[in-house]
């Protein structure tokens, strides 16, 4: 139900969010015009992500419930997984620099497909259109 082609049509709380991080100002104008698109390819357990955005091109590999590393955009590295609660992806990640936890959620709401994101307290939201 996730497969697709994804692009990012607008952001809940996202600077607060990656102020939270610890992203500075300028970063966090470039990201909330990142033109984030991600492509989904489920078969199974096993997802394969292709991430572009003005920042950069990424392929991600990973299999509900096994732990993988991930970089975020600005360098960040996490390590964690994802699961399926239901209809609902729920991801688990700790930071490496300060092993915090950042947790996200993907859900198809509408027709839409909204990421939320929780780290340190601070809730945000990407809410993506299918292409
Ligand atoms: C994926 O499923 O797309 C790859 C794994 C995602 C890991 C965690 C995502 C957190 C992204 C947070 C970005 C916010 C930057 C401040």
């Amino acid at each position: 139900a996730f497969n697709g082609t994804w692009k990012v049509e607008r952001n809940e709380n996202y600077d607060k969010f990656m102020e939270q991080m610890g992203i500075n100002v300028m970063k966090r104008k470039l990201a909330e015009h990142d033109n984030l698109k991600v492509i989904i390819e489920q078969t199974g357990d096993k997802f394969h992500i292709k991430e572009s955005s003005t920042f950069r091109n990424k392929d991600i590999d990973f299999t509900l419930g096994v732990q993988f590393d991930y970089a975020l955009a600005d360098g960040t590295e996490v390590s964690g997984a994802w699961e399926m609660d239901g209809d609902v992806l729920k991801g688990k990640f700790t930071r490496k620099d300060n092993s915090k936890v950042l947790t996200t959620t993907r859900a198809l709401v509408g027709g839409e497909l909204v990421q939320s994101y929780n780290y340190d307290g601070v809730d945000a939201k990407r809410i993506f259109k299918k292409a």
